[in-house]
């Protein structure tokens, strides 16, 4: 294993904390106690229910698992166990009151500091010791503030968060083509380096890929809404079964939010009502309308190898990066992270975030669909605990790649894998197309 610089991982890992707990702290600020523990949709928990359970499973990894405390109040762990109660079921438990809640999470983040600046970093394996705990709670909480951010745009009424500025693109913002070829051949997929890279993305192991073609930016609004105008939520052929049951069903037209007003498509975006903005990725979109999409296209989804290899690889020395742009953390000109932004950047945005192949924003901006179920890597093992990632293993859930503008950078790198059920829309997904390579491309 490599040597850990544990000086460097404590510091990183207050930095990942703090910038978590001001996130946290923003989302659940922003309203009054009555929306706080109010349920915006039966798809969420109230937000004070994330409040506490960030708190709670931070006392449960870095205090009692970690540094062997006592629980402080082990009479909560069931109420905020997320596998005990499903979202829906959450408002009707006997959940911690805001100031409650509030200084639970404020006491345990306390004593998890005092714990960090005590403890060896280096003990254990790359997973087992408090080094990789650190960075897993401070992921944890990420994940969640972009839960929070979910709830804050289902929510109704006017803007509770207050607009950042949208993203900025340099005029030369466009890629040079449509499509890249992304070369056959076997690369390096999954880590087993990357210190806070969680159960799922290990090991590294080779994996075999066919040359493909992959769209060098995400499918855009306006390239969506070719595919609504050309009747394509009423064309049976373009969709899964399911997917067009769901269509029939529920009356679908568009991607959530989106309305049909006074002749044009606008759609609601954290409380505002807008214009579909026509360069920016299509978002809230289910993996049925992302597969339908590419099947009207002529193309398909990426599966989730061709994704990596296309985020990673680097042709000239034939090893998997960190990132698509390398090996360093990203940074404002590298990718849209961390709700700096509440929106995508236009398509074809970040030239400083481009892979050695020429493909943009694969992180951040929007999560991306992909065509894979999600599966354990040859020599998966379940870490820390199995329902992280183990018992969602199956053909029930779609991976998706690449982060989003509402997840911060400590939960997003070119191996992480988020999954989601085929139908979800309210996260902020889009995708973008590939194909494969015929005659008339050589
Ligand atoms: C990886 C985003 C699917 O939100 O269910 C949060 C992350 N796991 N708490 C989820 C997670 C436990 C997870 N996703
Ligand atoms: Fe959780």
């Amino acid at each position: 294993p490599p040597e850990v610089d544990s000086e460097g991982l404590r510091k990183r890992a207050v930095e990942a904390l703090t910038t978590a707990r001001a996130r946290t702290d923003l989302l659940t600020s922003c309203v009054d106690d009555g929306e706080l523990i109010s349920q915006h949709s039966p798809l969420m928990s109230p937000l004070v229910w994330d409040l506490a359970h960030i708190g709670n499973q931070e006392e449960q990894w870095l205090l009692r698992n970690v540094a062997g405390r006592q629980a402080m109040r082990p009479e909560i762990d069931s109420v905020y166990d997320a596998f005990e109660h499903p979202r829906a079921e959450r408002p009707t438990l006997p959940l911690l009151a805001p100031a409650e809640a509030r200084s639970y999470a404020a006491d345990v983040r306390g004593r998890a500091l005092d714990v960090l600046e005590h403890s060896a970093l280096d003990g254990g394996g790359p997973l087992m010791g408090a080094a990789f705990a650190f960075g897993m709670i401070a992921q944890h909480e990420q994940q969640h503030d972009e839960t929070m951010l979910i709830t804050h745009q289902l929510r109704r009424g006017p803007a509770a968060l207050h607009a950042p500025p949208p993203p900025s693109v340099p005029a030369h913002a466009v890629p040079s083509a449509a499509e890249v070829l992304v070369p056959g051949g076997p690369f390096t997929m999954g880590t087993s380096v990357e210190p806070w890279a969680l159960d799922n993305e290990r090991p590294a192991h080779a994996t075999f890929v066919p040359p493909f073609l992959l769209d060098t930016a995400p499918v855009s609004n306006a390239a969506y809404l070719r595919f609504i105008e050309d009747g394509g939520y009423r064309e049976p052929r373009w969709w899964a079964a399911p997917g067009w049951d769901l269509v029939r069903t529920h009356g679908l037209n568009a991607p959530l939010f989106w309305r049909h007003e006074g002749g044009q498509w606008v759609r609601r975006h954290f409380g505002v009502t807008e214009p579909v903005p026509l360069d920016e990725p299509v978002l809230h979109v289910s993996w049925y309308e992302a597969d339908a999409y590419a099947r009207w296209a002529g193309r398909r989804l990426p599966s989730e190898a061709e994704w990596e290899k296309a985020a990673r690889f680097d042709p000239v020395s034939g090893r998997s990066m960190r990132y698509p742009w390398g090996d360093a953390d990203p940074t404002p000109e590298r990718a849209n992270l961390g709700q700096r932004h509440l929106r995508p950047a236009p398509v074809g945005a970040y030239p400083g975030g481009e892979s050695p192949l020429g493909v943009r924003q694969l992180v951040g901006d929007v999560w991306e669909w992909t065509s894979s179920d999600f599966l354990p890597y040859p020599g998966f093992a379940p870490f820390p605990y199995r329902e992280y990632s183990a018992v969602f293993f199956g053909p029930a859930h779609k991976v998706l790649r690449g982060g989003s503008f509402a997840v911060d950078a400590v939960a997003c790198r070119g191996t992480f894998r988020n999954w989601d059920l085929p139908v979800r829309r309210q996260i902020f997904a889009g995708f973008r197309t590939a194909r494969d390579l015929t005659e008339g491309d050589l």
